[in-house]
């Protein structure tokens, strides 16, 4: 009986550690690299308050391939949309919303620590047969990639195009 509880103990005592504060360098870089905390290249986190319209991507995988379902979305620039993001497939998958640029370092982030947990408001993970949201105001001009980067799922055909103007 005693066993447990102080094991118990010691992960709450572990997982209470403020992240971004006190953590170890090691936990920050698993954390935090190849994404920057407050300029996100896409735009910005939307406005729940203000109008947005609703635009449905549905993943599924078929034949080895994984795909985001519409693959190109045109957006005006200052526009929000709500992302509503529904997994057709049987596995977990994730959208990240940012430059080509930014998806293809965080992809070989990704490589090397592939339970990376993202805590980030361009960042949605849904698990099979479940649907994320995502709020966002596309407030930079230029063309921006949705992606998983769950190792082997862009390399599959997981990525679209984001075109602001
Ligand atoms: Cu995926």
């Amino acid at each position: 009986m005693v066993r447990p509880i102080h094991i118990f103990a010691a992960l709450v005592v572990f997982s209470a550690v403020p992240l971004g504060v006190t953590a170890p360098p090691t936990m920050q870089a698993i954390a935090h690299e190849g994404a920057d905390d407050d300029d996100y290249a896409a735009g910005e986190p939307g406005d729940a308050k203000k109008p947005f319209r609703v635009l449905e991507v549905t993943i599924s995988e078929k034949d080895g391939a994984m795909t985001f379902s519409p693959p190109e979305v045109d957006v005006k620039l200052g526009e929000q949309i709500k992302f509503v993001i529904r997994n057709a497939g049987a596995l977990k998958h994730e959208f990240h919303l940012a430059s080509v640029q930014q998806n293809a370092s965080h992809l070989i982030e990704m490589r090397k620590n592939p339970e990376m947990v993202h805590d980030d408001p361009n960042v949605q993970t849904i698990e099979p047969g479940k649907e994320a949201e995502m709020l966002w105001r596309f407030s930079k001009p230029g063309e921006f990639e949705f992606a998983c980067l769950i190792p082997g799922h862009y390399e599959a055909g997981m990525h679209g195009k984001v075109v602001v103007k």
